[in-house]
């Protein structure tokens, strides 16, 4: 299967006036962040595709409770105009950002830019959301506290405590049965390995052989997690309640579903038979 690839044609917008490029935005010292408050740099990134009806009172609620946070959107040219606002919103604060990509190329390879983005910018924690509200802001505290022990925290919906608002059967069946597979698959000891809000540390990021990452799509949180997992990453898990998108339309499909099942069971089956033991990033010791 081919690999992902990530370098699209994308333009960074922010408050600075102009328009950078990702790489010349890279080599800047970040103007942004905390580093004054001795917290830990944190960036937050949102994967945006038509989520105009959410995305300004998402990104105030996430200010609220963290205020330091830089925050990170990566739009796919949005037809309504998403990235029209998130670049707006950038020109009066600082710590507001957008990538635009050219059109709508998934969310695996929007986190993964997301990932880039945090080790070339040296922040300390990446932290995923979805841009609709189903990820509450107010758990951002909880999950960042995690961070002292963890080096990716979870926002779990199947530990005790966490949970689905108002989902039919069928999904919730669906979703637990995907995550039982996973657990058998990738032997990893979590309960959520679906689920996209997350805090990853960038350092321990940089120790993952993100360029391996196949997935473009939704399957992206198996597989990123597993890369992890096997990279020796401490996971942990802290529950959340997964609440109902406020406003717009999801864009899970049948398509989607069947292609990020497809590609757990391809990853899922080359892990049992020991083919993703040899393909991990060499760790280079300065010692
Ligand atoms: N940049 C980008 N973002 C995407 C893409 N597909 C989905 N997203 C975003 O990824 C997040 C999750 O997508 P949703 O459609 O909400 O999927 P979901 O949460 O699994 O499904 P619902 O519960 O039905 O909303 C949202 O913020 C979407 O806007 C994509 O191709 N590119
Ligand atoms: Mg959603």
């Amino acid at each position: 299967m081919p690999h992902a690839t990530l370098e699209p044609p994308v333009t960074l917008d922010s408050s600075k006036p102009g328009v950078r490029t990702p790489d010349s935005a890279q080599s800047e010292a970040h103007a942004s962040g905390s580093p004054h408050t001795g917290e830990p740099r944190l960036l937050v990134s949102l994967a945006t595709y038509n989520e105009a009806g959410n995305i300004a009172a998402l990104i105030a609620e996430i200010h609220k409770v963290v205020p330091h946070a830089d925050v990170l959107v990566i739009d796919d040219n949005s037809p309504d105009g998403t990235g029209r606002i998130v670049a707006e919103l950038g020109e009066k604060d600082p710590r507001i950002q957008v990538l635009h990509r050219p059109g709508k190329l998934g969310l695996g390879t929007a986190l993964l830019a997301a990932m880039k983005f945090a080790m070339a910018q040296n922040y300390d924690y990446l932290l995923n959301m979805d841009a609709d509200f189903s990820h509450p802001p107010r758990y951002l505290p909880g999950i960042l506290a995690g961070m002292s022990k963890y080096d990716v925290m979870i926002g779990s919906r199947y530990v005790r405590g966490g949970g689905t608002e108002n989902w039919p059967l069928p999904r919730r069946v669906i979703s637990q049965s995907v995550n039982m597979l996973v657990r058998f698959l990738f032997r990893m000891p979590v309960k959520d390995a679906s689920g996209a809000f997350r805090c990853y540390r960038v350092s321990k990021l940089r120790e993952v052989d993100l360029d391996r990452v196949q997935s473009r799509g939704y399957s992206f949180q198996q597989e990123v997690l597993f890369r992890c997992h096997k990279a020796g990453c401490k996971l942990g898990e802290y529950p959340i309640l997964f609440e109902n998108r406020r406003a717009g339309a999801s864009k899970v499909n049948r398509k989607e579903a069947v292609r990020s099942i497809s590609m757990i069971l391809y990853l899922g089956m080359r892990n049992v038979f020991g083919l993703e033991e040899r393909c991990q990033k060499p760790v280079i010791s300065n010692q």
